[in-house]
């Protein structure tokens, strides 16, 4: 039954939500250095298509996608016209899961092959046996040659012709909407960024330093302040730390990522706007759980399929989280249909009791960036007391 709303869900998501796909690059402009016979006068330009014209110039050559054909004209401006004869530059790119890219893919359009020649592939020019590239259906980011190699005489063709290769690592993107209690404003059903615009964000992920466990290549993640400039409902209120589990042994940690937070709950990678990517993890199903420093932690009630490109998005601020659904146990009902998770465990123990009260009367008056912090006012006092109270003998529901 589970399975079942999520493939509703996930049908759904294909509707609302636009894929995204990280795209692999290539810098058609490195190989114009090695462009002979430049005409006086002219520059090198990039085009899509031919004939080529001011219509299909590659907007950004230094990055451009990587999969498609490309090609170089000369470029009069005195003149405002463009060469005729364009020399032909096709790019690949891999195809996750596979992280490397096949030059082979491309043998079957070049044309005029010269009889009793096979192709050979490259890394460097001149062409010869040394950077003969051994296994050409697996190759990383780069520029190659193909060449014409004649067997009988054993010598390759005076003549090659460059492809450009982009590749991705391969991994999985993550979208998630969360809202925290303490920082949650009812008044506009955002959640304050005071500990932003009080400049008290750490520009590193806190998580590590508090003794939360990382897993894979999660942790020590760090971002360029400007990320703390946007306002309004994409403000970073704080960093947040996401955790994929295993979709058959949910106790099984696969790898964890440190990111951000927005005022209206989006999940988001160190950019502050993009979805959270786990590079290296295969596309499987897989539990999706998320902890803060001083709120309670959650994890999805089912196992999602994650995948590459498809951005598909679990919102917990439905309420739907593992644990007893229908009732305020994994969450706090915060107005009509929206849930937030559980502030003041400031001993991120997964357990609000006692103990959290006393280390928030024991820091009371501190101020800063403070794990004893939940409403996010920059200082510990009375209000985090209180909600400690409030929320007494509340677990987390995450196994
Ligand atoms: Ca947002
Ligand atoms: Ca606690
Ligand atoms: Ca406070």
């Amino acid at each position: 039954m589970k399975k079942e709303i999520y493939n509703i869900l996930l049908l759904i998501c294909l509707f609302c939500f636009s894929q995204m796909t990280i795209a692999q690059t290539v810098d058609l402009t490195g190989l114009e250095s090695s462009i002979q016979n430049l005409p006086m006068g002219t520059v090198v330009t990039w085009h899509t298509s031919q004939p080529t014209d001011s219509s299909n110039l590659v907007s950004n050559p230094m990055e451009a996608p990587a999969g498609f054909t490309y090609y170089a004209a000369f470029y009069d401006s005195v003149n405002e016209c463009y060469s005729t004869n364009a020399a032909i530059l096709p790019t690949i790119k891999n195809t996750c899961p596979d992280g490397l890219a096949n030059l082979t893919s491309l043998e079957s359009t070049i044309q005029n092959l010269p009889v009793g020649t096979t192709v050979s592939w490259h890394d460097a020019l001149p062409v010869d046996d040394v950077n003969l590239v051994i296994n050409p259906n697996e190759v990383e980011a780069g520029t190659y040659y193909a060449a014409f190699y004649d067997g009988a005489n054993d010598c390759y063709s005076d003549n090659a012709y460059p492809v450009l290769v982009g590749t991705l690592a391969c991994g999985v993107v993550v979208r998630t909407k969360v809202l925290l209690e303490g920082p949650y404003l009812s008044a506009t059903g955002l959640m304050n960024a005071n500990l932003n615009t009080s400049g008290l964000l750490p520009i590193e992920e806190p998580y590590t330093g508090l003794g939360f466990q990382h897993y894979l290549l999660g942790g020590g993640e760090t971002v360029d302040p400007i990320v703390f400039d946007v306002t309004g409902s994409d403000e970073i209120v704080d960093w947040i730390m996401v955790e994929l589990r295993d979709a058959v042994d949910f106790n099984l940690i696969i790898a964890t990522r440190s990111a951000l937070l927005q005022a209206d709950g989006d999940v988001v990678d160190l950019d502050g706007e993009s979805v959270v990517y786990f590079e290296g993890v295969d596309e499987e199903n897989y539990y999706i759980v998320l902890y803060h420093r001083n709120h309670l932690s959650i994890m999805t009630p089912g196992s999602i399929p994650l995948a590459n490109d498809l951005v598909y998005l679990h919102d917990f601020t439905t309420g739907s989280a593992y644990g007893i659904l229908g009732g305020q146990d994994v969450q706090k009902s915060i107005a009509p249909g929206v849930f937030a998770c559980y502030e003041a465990d400031f001993n991120h123990d997964g357990s609000i009791d006692a103990a959290d009260r006393s280390i928030a009367w024991n820091e009371r008056n501190e101020a800063g960036y403070l794990a004893e912090d939940s409403n996010f006012s920059g200082v510990c006092d009375a209000a985090e007391r209180s909600q400690g109270w409030n929320n007494r003998n509340k677990i987390s529901r995450v196994p």
